[in-house]
């Protein structure tokens, strides 16, 4: 039977269910990715359980996203991290080395393989044609410890690309007309793939950009063909022995199917606060920008800086911006450098900074006080930059240096009556850096690991009791990401591996007083609207909560990973039956979830929940894993 491409991969490596949309699999996972934010708490996770050496084929640990250490706690982390890698057989990237999604495509990437990371732009692999998932670090640490890796199965909806871009318009310009068409969530509990003659004319770079932001559709993952752009890619890298061919067969149906004409798009640009609020950057242009900045695990290439080289080449960066660039990698810097983009880009007036996450993430770069923001990023999120009522636009290379040049939105594609549209050519044969690559070694295998003081011990979860009783202490809208309910930044980021600190943050921009009055009832509810948790992997944002005495959460429906990171710290995820019953439950009102261990061990599917004394049906919509792991209070407990 003709297949898609997802379902090849998927069926090389189930271990548990049935290929049905909806039902959960198990699929054996081929290499694990684990950064530093959410890295260390899953680095203590795996040494709960027990296990000598990682059992993935690779697994690799990349320090990105804390690298500001205003104190001890960054560098006590990084410590731990490169210690307890080398004692499990792990890959360390160092400090600065670069983001995991970019490193890991030019370093360790390999097509056809699975790979699940604690980081929810795993997508990006896509680039090379890996089936990657983004997921909570618990469940990394499970699939390090040899476990599958267990998810809804998904549908998979085939997007046709024909033509060729045109000039001014890239890889970033698809993918936000995909979130111009599906908006956050259209794709929840879908794979996207990618296949048609359009593919050919995008690079393996351009594909990470598009995987990578699939993320922001909501989308289990997405994928590629493994094609001569993928061998060419990796024969750059040195590695083109990994190169395998791999595609849908001719002809097969997908249980969705999306067309895009790349020859027919133009400039697009995602409007504050949400990367599904696109237009094209025409109906904006003119708007002053304040900052700019280039780079994050999308947008980082050599291809991307380089084209943003070519245009500031003998020109300046406006003085009204402030113009950054944040390499992917150090590799992609030198490469860069040594085509004399580093040159043309110092020249224009811009900020270079080390490879790594940076103000993606609100470690630094925060703009100003009503000042607009223009970054190549793949999410703007409210209050993410570090700002209050930050103004973040998401856009291309291309309309970030247009921007760069003239001060205020500018559709690139104006730049074309001053200059020929540069097209980049990745070289023949990158320049390659592992210096700052720690490989597993058995010598390192005996290493003392070594513990910082800000690395604290797993927090104990109680199991789920028979009747729950339990008051509403917070009720939100719709779309609430995970930087809403655990936020980053240089205040927060650090205190990772340390639930209790950081649990004083949990809604704090929301909700400053969330967390006293949270702490001081015992059990609580939070109630929220549609796609509740979109986002980010960090499974903070479920385990920090649990520690202040969250429960349950009844909302509309979850984004995926919040869920699953959910049901692996021991918090019911319900739904409503009846969307009319959110206006119900209201702050203080008092919870009663009758018979509730019970009615889990039963698999019951609708639960009922009295109100301030009125019964309303929720639904729990999770496996019968999931439920045994609810039971015991946490995944955790469940396999001890
Ligand atoms: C993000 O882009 O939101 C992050 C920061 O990379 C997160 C991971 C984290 O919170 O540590 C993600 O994408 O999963
Ligand atoms: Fe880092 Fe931003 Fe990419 Fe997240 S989205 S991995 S913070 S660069």
């Amino acid at each position: 039977m003709a297949k898609n491409l997802t379902y090849k991969i998927l069926e090389a490596h189930l271990m548990e269910g049935q290929l049905v949309p909806g039902e959960e699999i198990g699929i054996k996972i081929d290499h694990t990715l684990l950064q530093d934010a959410t890295g260390t708490m899953a680095m203590l996770e795996f040494e709960a359980m027990g296990i000598e050496q990682t059992r993935a084929e690779l697994s690799a640990q990349y320090v990105d996203h804390n690298l500001l250490q205003t104190d001890n706690k960054n560098a006590d982390d990084h410590r731990f991290l490169q210690t307890a890698c080398g004692r499990y057989g792990i890959h360390f990237s160092r400090p600065g080395n670069g983001i995991c999604h970019q490193v890991h495509m030019e370093r360790f990437g390999v097509p056809g393989k699975t790979m699940v990371g604690s980081d929810s732009h795993t997508p990006g692999a896509a680039g090379i044609s890996m089936l990657a998932i983004g997921a909570g670090g618990l469940d990394v640490a499970l699939a390090m410890a040899g476990q599958p890796y267990f998810f809804p199965c998904p549908r998979v909806l085939g997007v046709k690309l024909v033509g060729q871009l045109p000039e001014w318009v890239s890889a970033k310009d698809v993918i936000l007309e995909m979130l111009r068409r599906y908006d956050v969530k259209g794709c929840i509990g879908k794979i996207v793939e990618y296949y048609g003659p359009g593919v050919r004319s995008l690079s393996a770079t351009d594909r990470e950009t598009i995987g990578n932001m699939g993320t922001e559709l909501g989308a289990t993952t997405s994928i590629f063909p493994s094609d001569e752009n993928t061998l060419r890619y990796l024969e750059a890298q040195g590695r083109g022995s990994a190169w395998v061919q791999l595609e849908a067969d001719d002809g097969v149906p997908y249980d969705e199917d999306a067309e895009i004409d790349l020859s027919s798009l133009e400039p697009l640009i995602a409007l504050p606060s949400s990367p599904g609020s696109v237009v094209p950057v025409r109906e904006v242009a003119g708007t002053k920008v304040d900052q700019i900045i280039v780079g994050s695990c999308v947008n980082s290439s050599f291809r991307d800086l380089m084209v943003v080289a070519k245009i500031m080449e003998g020109r300046i960066a406006s003085h009204d911006t402030f113009f950054h660039i944040n390499p992917g990698s150090r590799q992609v810097l030198e490469n860069v450098a040594a085509q004399e983009g580093l040159l043309a880009l110092l020249k224009a007036g811009a900020r270079i900074h080390q490879s790594g996450c940076l103000g993606c993430i609100g470690m630094g770069q925060a703009p100003g006080t009503g000042q607009v923001s223009l970054r190549t990023f793949p999410r703007n999120f409210p209050g993410r930059s570090g700002t209050k009522d930050d103004k973040i636009y998401l856009c291309s290379p291309e309309t970030a240096a247009a921007a760069a040049l003239k001060g205020v939105i500018t559709d690139p594609r104006d730049l074309g009556k001053a200059m020929p549209y540069p097209r980049i050519k990745d070289p023949e044969h990158f320049i390659i850096d592992e210096a700052s690559v720690i490989f597993p070694s058995p010598e390192l295998r005996h290493i003392e690991i070594e513990r910082g003081p800000n690395i604290k011990p797993f927090p104990s979860l109680d199991p789920l009791p028979e009747t729950l009783e339990a008051e509403v202490v917070l009720t939100v809208g719709d779309n609430i990401s995970t930087d809403i309910i655990m936020p980053a930044g240089n205040q927060i980021l650090p205190l990772r591996s340390n639930i209790e600190a950081i649990s004083k943050f949990v809604y704090a921009q929301i909700s400053p007083e969330f967390h006293q009055k949270a702490k001081s009832k015992g059990a609580v509810v939070v109630i929220g609207g549609e796609n509740y948790g979109q986002g980010s992997s960090r499974e903070h944002a479920a385990l920090a909560p649990r520690y202040l005495g969250v429960r349950a959460k009844i909302v509309k429906n979850f984004a995926r990973i919040h869920k699953a990171n959910l049901c692996n710290f021991g918090i019911l995820p319900l739904v409503f039956k009846n969307f009319t019953d959110y206006e119900r439950c209201k702050c203080g009102s008092k919870i009663v979830f009758p018979d509730i261990k019970q009615r889990l061990k039963d698999g019951d599917r609708e639960i009922p929940v009295d109100v301030d004394g009125k019964r309303i049906i929720t639904i729990l919509d999770v496996s019968p894993r999931q439920r045994n792991c609810i039971i015991a209070g946490s995944t955790l407990n469940y396999a001890k």
